[in-house]
């Protein structure tokens, strides 16, 4: 029933201020906020403690509980029969960790009701919870300064050992826009994600929700302030919060929910029973897999065309159930239930209210946005040369040539091969000589084989005590690419410096500027260690998520095993991240340049440290088509940095495939054609002279684009925007939008519609209402907001600019070095009322804090009844000797009579009245403001 209602408040909550977070990562190792590792509660379970837990419950208890045994049926009493006809897509799972029997089922308190299920891979509980079934009641219900406050109570055992008896709820009204609420154990510090989020100034004016409580069972419902839409109801199954078994579930609004990564998933997730598991896994893409990292945060479309977006902040092992009521369960095995609510009202400022709680994207170097170019088995310095020379000889852009395993000494990190590397350093150099920068590979695992004295990345850790131990306090060893290896707790501050002056050692030898962090779920061979795991209730907890391989340990290290922090149980999640950080600051501190890593493993927050690449994906088709739908959702968890291997990972590719993907990947935030070691090669230079001329066309492209792409990266690290974005981001209101997710755009301004077939020279591809301009072949769309088919031949992809939108471009080079200074062109798409507006972003590229130092250009561009102004918000020498060459004015209905470029004519245009084109010729410093004219 509902109670007290949070109507508009007599006393106004504190807001938040909108600043971006800090991880409180590193200040939380600096400050040793050590948490016992041993249980998902942070004080270690002891037999005592869990009796003393009991005892203050004891008399309204049912029953002992402790021990493995599930406790006495706490249901409803045997003469009050629980109604069961609720439909199957309105049921809540009673027994999500077995299967259970009817007289099991009915044990429990619940429903039994057998379901056929339709077909494979989708399943609906047949024991599942009548209404009214016990949870926790709310007791004492107050209202604070800046939101609520209330105990919760449940008066008999679940289905799962230990519960927490009395919870705590906290309600903040955060900002209007962001609501968040904890559900904690009073009496025992449990373990919570160390990640720093924003803390209260300023008090939220006009809220876009609202809030109301169901008292008895424990509900929370959450309401859109302008519309009365409900977009979270707690009440609709039970809240379990035990020590290892926390549950909580709620209804959607709709069933256009996305998110909830890493999977290889459509765009709009399937409600039609999903099953979603997050625990990060060395696994090639594959549907329905956990993958390498996790992203707890999904956002939802409403019917109206409102958005709002939910963040469950906990790194335990975790499932999300979707069901086609529709609803979402959350079933995390450990931490607290850490929620934010962020309520939009529209979809991109839902990501970025997100982005408020777990920090806004680093900025990259400018070079990290060319061309890269990588496999494994580039086996010496000579064959990794000879493929940069190919690659200039075939004239194909190239920024950044790196190496896999092969580089390495027995593949050990912090080494390389005498003999197949022996100019190793020179090589670098000598790419640096030629403007280009250099990757490495770096897996986190350290050989623990090397004879004493011989290995100083071991040694050394050994001594510092970085490494994850076992629970006998040694070194867990597990076997990765050199064998035997320890594994570096990152959470330990001692493990930073470590790993600093690692990287800053082999720096000293070889002048890398940039780190590729694979293995880092972390990936090990062997099931948890070389010595197995011990058995615990880590281990073996009550319930197991849906993980591959049916185990915690399987691809990874133990559970049990002890980080600084806590247990890996808890941490294990966060490993890619904290290893990203200690690469990210590592680079910092050792080139006193923009730091550039990429990392397999994320965890929300991953953005503000690195970028990632999708894994394994192998050269087929599908991947090529999911890897959209994959690029689209780390841009919505803030890790714009991203890309798909371009021609596929494993498996051979096929020339056509290639193509394709190259022009795709053009299109990539982060673009590398990366291949396996045993696959056919595909570098662009390999394939057919048809071939590799498109691809350098569409290189070229990219190149042309970069400084529209870089100014989009500006925009997502100075105010939480995306870069690669999905359709609806831009256009909430058409719902034809939601789903689509073989289109991308670029920012606002840029709607890419890429070949995902093969045998295909024809595309189709929504376009929004509106006038799209395509980029290459001049041909205009006025859409009424429909589906089109283009011509889409092997060399070309399709690319259109919106209209309303000024992009700065540049003259392509062989590297950014060189087209960093090269001429630069305006393509200015006039709407019908001749309006558009633009901007650019302009620093060394390279820089540390350039923006936050106050070292960068930035200019405005304003086209309106015929004329085009630039507007000097802020200028700096970068920004010297940078030429204005091209104007190309989209849309001009008429041919102008002249053209005046600040007041003086200019000889050089020419219209067409086919295109409808103007195209201006011109030489204007871009530091100095201007104005041109037409008519
Ligand atoms: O077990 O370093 O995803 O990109 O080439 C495979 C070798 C280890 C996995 C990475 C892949 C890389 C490969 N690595």
């Amino acid at each position: 029933m509902p109670g007290p209602q949070a109507g508009p408040a007599r006393r106004r909550a504190p807001g938040i201020a909108p600043q971006a977070s800090v991880l409180r990562l590193l200040a939380a190792l600096a400050t040793a906020a050590v948490l016992a590792a041993s249980g998902a509660r942070e004080a270690a379970p002891s037999p005592g403690d869990a009796e003393g837990l009991q005892s203050i419950y004891r008399g309204s208890r049912a029953a002992g509980g402790r021990g493995s045994r599930a406790h006495e049926p706490l249901g409803p009493a045997p003469s009050a029969r629980p109604q069961c006809d609720a439909s199957p897509e309105y049921r809540f799972d009673c027994a999500p960790e077995k299967l259970v029997s009817k007289e099991e089922c009915e044990a429990r308190g619940c429903c039994y009701v057998p379901v056929v299920t339709p077909g494979p891979g989708t399943w609906q509980p047949w024991c599942f919870f009548p209404p009214g079934y016990p949870s926790y009641r709310v007791q004492n219900l107050t209202a604070t300064e800046t939101g609520y406050t209330a105990s919760l109570a449940r008066a008999t055992a679940s289905i799962f050992p230990d519960d927490v008896m009395v919870l705590q709820l906290d309600v903040l009204f955060e900002t209007d826009a962001r609501l968040h609420f904890t559900l904690r154990d009073p009496a025992n510090k449990r373990y919570e994600v160390p990640l720093e989020t924003p803390t209260a100034s300023s008090r939220a004016v006009s809220k876009l929700y609202n809030l109301q409580f169901s008292a008895d069972p424990f509900g929370l419902i959450v309401l859109r302030e302008s519309s009365g839409q409900v977009l979270l109801n707690t009440s609709v199954a039970p809240l379990f919060f035990t020590d290892q078994f926390l549950e909580i579930s709620t209804s959607l609004p709709s069933r256009f929910i996305s998110g909830l990564g890493e999977h290889l998933t459509p765009l709009i997730l399937d409600t039609q029973w999903t099953k979603i598991t997050l625990w990060n896994r060395d696994m090639a893409p594959v549907p329905a897999a956990n993958l390498y990292g996790s992203h707890p945060f999904y956002l939802v479309m409403e019917d109206s065309g409102a958005a709002h977006g939910v963040f469950l902040l906990n790194s335990n092992a975790m499932d999300v159930v979707l069901q086609p009521s529709p609803a979402l369960t959350w079933r995390t095995i450990g931490g607290i239930l850490d929620f934010y609510v962020f309520l939009g009202p529209d979809p991109k400022s839902v990501v970025r209210q997100y982005l408020d709680v777990i920090g806004y994207p680093f900025m990259p170097p400018y070079w990290g946005l060319g061309f890269h170019l990588c496999r494994w088995g580039y086996s010496s310095s000579a064959i990794t040369r000879q493929v940069v020379g190919n690659m200039t000889a075939a004239g194909f852009p190239l920024d950044v040539q790196w190496n896999d395993l092969d580089y390495m000494d027995a593949r050990r990190d912090f080494t390389f091969n005498q003999r197949s590397f022996p100019d190793y350093p020179d090589m670098v150099r000598d790419f640096h000589r030629d403007g280009r920068h250099y990757v490495m590979i770096v897996d986190p695992a350290i050989s623990s084989t090397s004879p004493p004295g011989s290995y100083k990345p071991y040694d050394d850790g050994l001594r510092r005590g970085v490494f994850i131990q076992n629970t006998t306090g040694q070194p867990l060893i597990g076997k990765v690419w050199p064998g035997p290896t320890a594994f570096p707790d990152f959470t330990n501050p001692e493990t930073q410096e470590w790993w600093h002056d690692m990287v800053k050692e082999f720096h000293d030898q070889v002048p890398f500027d940039g780190m590729w962090i694979d293995m880092n779920e972390p990936s090990n061979f062997v099931l948890g260690s070389v010595d197995g795991c011990p058995s615990s209730k880590l281990e073996d907890p009550p319930y197991v998520p849906g993980v591959l391989g049916g185990s915690l340990r399987s691809a990874t290290i133990c559970a049990s095993s002890q980080q600084h922090l806590s247990s890996h149980y808890n941490l294990h999640n966060l490993y890619g991240l904290t290893e990203a950080i200690a690469s990210h600051n590592a680079l910092v501190r050792v080139r006193g340049k923009r730091p550039f890593v990429i990392s397999r493993s994320t965890f929300a927050g991953h953005g503000r440290y690195a970028g990632h690449w999708t894994g394994d994906v192998s050269s087929s088709w599908e991947q090529l088509s999911y890897s959209v739908a994959e690029v689209l959702l780390f841009n919505l968890y803030g890790v714009p940095l991203v890309g798909a291997d371009i021609c596929g990972f494993t498996g051979d590719t096929s020339e056509e495939l290639c193509v394709r993907w190259t022009q795709l990947g053009a299109f990539y935030p982060f673009m590398r054609n990366h291949n396996d070691h045993g696959s056919q090669p595909q570098e662009p230079y390999t394939f057919s002279p048809a071939a590799q001329k498109a691809m350098r066309k569409t290189l070229l492209l990219r190149y042309t684009l970069l400084p529209y792409l870089y100014t989009l990266f500006h925009k997502a690290h100075v105010a939480g925007e995306t870069v690669a974005r999905p359709l609806f981001l831009e256009f909430p209101t058409d719902p034809n939008t939601w789903t689509v997710d073989h289109q991308l755009m670029w920012g606002a301004g840029l709607l890419i519609t890429p070949v995902l077939e093969p045998g295909k020279a024809k595309v189709s591809g929504y376009f929004p209402a509106g006038t799209w301009y395509h980029l290459v072949t001049d041909t205009v769309i006025h859409s009424k907001g429909q589906w089109i088919l283009l011509p889409a031949p092997l060399d070309s992809i399709n690319v259109h600019v919106r209209e309303g939108h000024i992009l700065p471009l540049q003259e392509p080079g062989f590297t950014t070095t060189e087209s960093r200074k090269k001429g630069m062109t305006l393509v200015v798409a006039l709407t019908a009322d001749g309006f558009a507006r633009g901007d650019l972003f302009w620093d060394d590229g390279e820089g540390l804090q350039t923006f936050e130092r106050g070292d960068y250009t930035q200019i405005l561009f304003l086209a309106m009844s015929g004329t085009l102004v630039s507007e000097l918000l802020r200028v700096n020498s970068q920004v010297d000797g940078l030429l204005l060459q091209k104007v190309a004015v989209l849309g001009v209905p008429s041919p102008p009579q002249h053209v005046l470029a600040n007041g003086a004519l200019v000889d050089d245009f020419s219209y067409r009245t086919d295109t409808k084109i103007l195209t201006i010729l011109l030489s204007l410093p871009l530091g100095e403001q201007f104005t041109i004219t037409w008519a």
